[in-house]
């Protein structure tokens, strides 16, 4: 298995955030969550390279509007990459499930249906507990690590995108020789 691997083409994104330009989108509702999870986001972006002017961020009120505000930032600005931050947290009615069900299979969608990353950072909770532990405590920050989880699809895009062009290259250098 090692050595299967050692030979094996592998093709990876870097975490290199220079020269690109992202956006945010980060829901309002439990704000004192979603600030957290933004800072995070920030703070890993400028960390990996990004300048502060290529970073837009775009508030939401909550989860709930965050997959149709991704569609419309895609739709008008030139972006690398997006970022989205929310926090759904469970209450007794079944409103969470509903909403936490449409925002993660529609932000799913964008992601296939845009050919520009974007990476999930909305928190899905049983409690406000869980949530802050999240967003920059035991549990690390799930801002910073969409962050670097968007960072890393672009340089894999490129990257891919570069082998299929080195590869047509080859195509095409093998059929002028025959
Ligand atoms: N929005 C959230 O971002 N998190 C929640 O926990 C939440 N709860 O529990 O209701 C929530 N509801 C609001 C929803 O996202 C929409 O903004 C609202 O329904 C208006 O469309």
């Amino acid at each position: 298995m090692a050595d299967t691997l050692t030979r094996a083409q592998i093709i990876e994104g870097t975490l290199d955030a220079t020269g690109l330009s992202v956006a945010i989108v980060v829901s309002r509702f439990n704000n004192f969550i979603t600030d957290r999870l933004l800072d995070g986001a920030l703070d890993t972006l400028v960390r990996s390279g990004a300048r502060a002017e290529d970073i837009t961020v775009v508030r939401v009120p909550g989860a709930f509007e965050i997959p149709s505000a991704v569609s419309q930032v895609l739709g008008s600005r030139n972006v690398d990459a997006v970022i989205t931050l929310g926090c759904l947290i469970k209450g007794d009615t079944i409103h969470f499930d509903l909403i936490a069900q449409e925002v993660t299979r529609s932000i799913g969608q964008l992601a296939l249906a845009f050919e520009v990353p974007i990476s999930f950072g909305v928190l899905t909770t049983d409690t406000l507990e869980q949530a802050i532990h999240r967003a920059g405590s035991k549990a690390g920050n799930k801002g910073g690590e969409a962050a670097l989880a968007a960072i890393e699809q672009v340089r894999l895009f490129r990257a891919l995108a570069a082998d299929a062009r080195a590869r047509d290259a080859a195509d095409g250098a093998g059929d002028a020789g025959e």
